[in-house]
């Protein structure tokens, strides 16, 4: 899943794909590179990030959405956490609506069940804004299972089958360097819950926090942990490298699917 911010304050690429040309240009590239979905934002959630106002949110991706699914034969998906840019994303044609609130926002669970699309429902423990100040798990991954199993239950029962949901711990949403190191150590025990996991570790600070690196510097562990992603069940993971990402996501795809063979 390749990463389209079109917001002027991501932490890692923000501002660079403000011009629609430039946007366009970038989605058809990831695509190339080897991208099956492009996931198109118009609000960042970084820690300590202001809430756009909806309008904002709505001219930023609405247009973009509408011109990427005439042109790319992929996914697209739209990464919001807001019921009125999840009804006009799939008015314009996204496939996927990615809310990293879990579709808690009120008349977001309705906004999905009313389309036909997949859901990526990510755990994140508080709001943006603050979520970094104090993270607290008994046991962080029981606890990110709990709740993403209580989010899928909601989402079944107001008709959304499991075979359009998918689900993230949310690495860095509401979690500790140790919360997140536990949550990537233990990935294959949300296989239990049924449905596709997704991953995004792309740049994010747990690389500034463990080895010391400046954005820049995060390329090669974010492709790493991807590899050991899939090594561990990872169905799908959110990149913004995305040539580096599905190099090493092939090699793990091809020792997976080596297992069990032993001539
Ligand atoms: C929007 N966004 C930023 N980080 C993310 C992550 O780790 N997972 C998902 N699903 N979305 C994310």
């Amino acid at each position: 899943m390749g990463i389209l911010n079109l917001t002027p304050d991501s932490f890692s690429d923000g501002g660079r794909w403000l011009k629609s040309d430039d946007a366009l240009r970038h989605a058809a590239q990831m695509v190339e590179q080897g991208a099956a979905l492009i996931d198109v934002g118009g609000e960042s959630t970084r820690p300590g990030a202001a809430i756009v106002p909806e309008t904002e949110e709505l001219d930023r991706v609405v247009p973009i959405i509408e011109q990427l699914v005439q042109r790319l034969d992929v996914v697209i998906s739209v990464d919001t956490m807001k019921p009125v840019v999840m009804r006009a994303a799939l008015a314009a044609g996204v496939s996927m609506v990615n809310d990293v609130n879990a579709l808690r926002a009120p008349g977001a669970v309705e906004a999905v069940a009313a389309s036909k699309a997949a859901v990526c429902l990510m755990h994140m423990q508080g709001v943006p804004r603050s979520m970094q100040a104090a993270p607290q798990y008994g046991d962080v991954v029981a606890d990110v299972r709990a709740t993403l199993a209580e989010r899928m239950q909601v989402c079944a029962k107001a008709g959304i089958s499991l075979d359009r949901m998918l689900i993230d711990p949310g690495i860095g949403f509401g979690k500790t360097l140790a919360q997140n190191l536990t949550l990537l150590a233990h990935l294959d025990d949300f296989a239990v819950l049924g449905v596709p996991l997704l991953l995004g570790v792309s740049r994010k600070s747990l690389f500034g926090q463990l080895l010391g690196l400046k954005l820049h510097e995060r390329l090669l562990p974010s492709v790493v942990v991807a590899a050991l992603a899939v090594g561990k069940g990872a169905a799908i993971v959110r990149a913004h490298d995305v040539a580096e990402t599905v190099l090493a996501l092939k090699t793990a795809h091809a020792i997976r699917d080596n297992r069990g063979h032993n001539k």
